[in-house]
């Protein structure tokens, strides 16, 4: 219980950099701008490196560290596990915190492989039978212009469908002296930029639309095969750097720097996508553009507070593109927070997160994205390889 008699959900989070540093400022801002029906304590966090989880859980008020994660899972005070490692680690803790009877978070992509995926979503099934709930960490959907974005869809604002064009742009690999990290060995991070951020535009695509991908065309390159490696060979926990001097030991980039693929959407729209680390200039540049029959959408995360709406059955003389500024009462989430034109940042969508994920283990109800929804994600991940090692060969999407 807490202070206050409300009951109490223990979290114990695996993992301490740059997700660990943004879902720990998550839950403890959670519980001060929403009314939650439960609240998170921040009651144990752990990871391979137990220096580096103690900087962590001193900045953000974490209770203890555990460095060996199956301990942190069986402890009674742990309700909730919070998986936050690179993504070869992600079935392992996973399926062991669900087994164990703990609801569980976990960071996207839910895995590094289809077959792995599918042992979390069986076992997230199993669990859910005795009341273990199971969310997949695809944070953007709680950004409130997606979220609206979504809404205007569903409400048929822009008819059918037509055109996807979605891109995840960044450019923190563009010079060649930024070091290797976990993020560009496929053993670790599964594939580059395209589990890494490309998974976050098949998610949010297909959420704003409903709608499957049900096939790809596709090409990856690795730009830069080889870097320097970082001076302690730990792996950076944030992205970029710039590592020189002469004999520089190098590592092997193993993932794709970018990749590019058509889709086709199950309601017949085209699409197009791209996921890049070498987008000079666009530093976290989420770009989705929906063309329907009665209208269209656009959406870019550098301005993240503003969704642009065209009505296309308005007058052709005074139609055009609309800004609407998603910081309104009105809008999802946004009430929670500031008087209107305060804006919101990166951060919020995670704070949202814990919030619906909160909510729905207190109603008893299924948190989205579900372990399912992460595995049709890495299908679409695995068609879109499949389909580059093959010249760019149409691939279906098993549904
Ligand atoms: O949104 C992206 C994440 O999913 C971020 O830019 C970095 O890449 C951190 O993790 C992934």
């Amino acid at each position: 219980m807490a202070e206050n008699g409300t009951p109490t959900l223990g979290i114990g989070m695996v993992g301490y950099s740059f997700m660990g540093a943004a879902h720990s400022h998550a839950w403890r801002n959670a519980v001060s701008f929403f009314e939650l029906p439960v609240v998170p304590q921040r009651v144990v966090i752990g990871g391979r490196n137990a220096d580096a989880a103690r900087a962590t859980a001193q900045k953000f008020g974490w209770g203890e560290v555990e460095s060996d994660w199956r301990a942190l899972i069986a402890r009674d005070d742990v309700d909730l596990v919070d998986v936050c490692t690179p993504g070869d680690t992600h079935a392992e803790i996973a399926i062991a915190a669900l087994e164990a009877g703990k609801h569980v978070l976990c960071e996207k992509p839910l895995a590094n492989t289809v077959a792995e995926a599918e042992s979390m979503t069986q076992a997230a099934a199993t669990a859910r039978e005795r009341g273990v709930r199971s969310m997949v960490g695809f944070t953007y959907r709680r950004v409130p212009a997606i979220v609206l974005a979504r809404r205007l869809v569903a409400e048929g604002r822009i008819g059918q469908v037509r055109h996807v064009r979605a891109q995840y742009l960044q450019d923190w690999l563009n010079d060649p002296a930024a070091p290797m990290s976990w993020r560009l060995e496929k053993d670790r991070a599964g594939s580059g930029a395209l589990g890494d951020i490309g998974a976050h535009v098949v998610d949010l695509t297909q959420y704003i639309t409903g709608e499957p991908i049900t096939g790809v065309a596709a090409m990856m390159e690795t730009f830069v095969p080889r870097r320097p490696l970082p001076g302690d060979g730990s792996g950076v926990a944030t992205l970029g750097g710039h590592v020189t001097g002469d004999d520089v030991p190098m590592g092997d980039v193993t993932v794709d720097d970018a990749a590019v693929f058509l889709a086709r959407f199950g309601g017949g729209a085209l699409a197009t996508f791209e996921a890049t680390r070498y987008a000079t200039g666009r530093k976290n540049a989420i770009r989705i553009e929906i063309n329907g029959s009665e209208g269209a959408l656009a959406f870019d995360f550098e301005d993240m507070n503003v969704l642009h709406f065209y009505d296309a059955t308005e007058d052709a003389q005074t139609a055009g593109f609309r800004r609407i500024l998603v910081t309104e009462p009105e809008h999802p989430f946004v009430a929670a927070w500031w008087p209107p034109g305060h804006l919101l940042g990166y951060e919020h969508g995670f704070t949202h997160q814990m919030v619906d994920l909160v909510n729905a283990i207190a109603d008893g109800r299924d948190p989205e994205p579900s372990f399912a929804d992460g595995l049709r994600v890495q299908r679409v991940l695995a068609a879109v390889e499949h389909s580059a090692a093959k010249d760019s060969a149409w691939t279906e999407i098993p549904q």
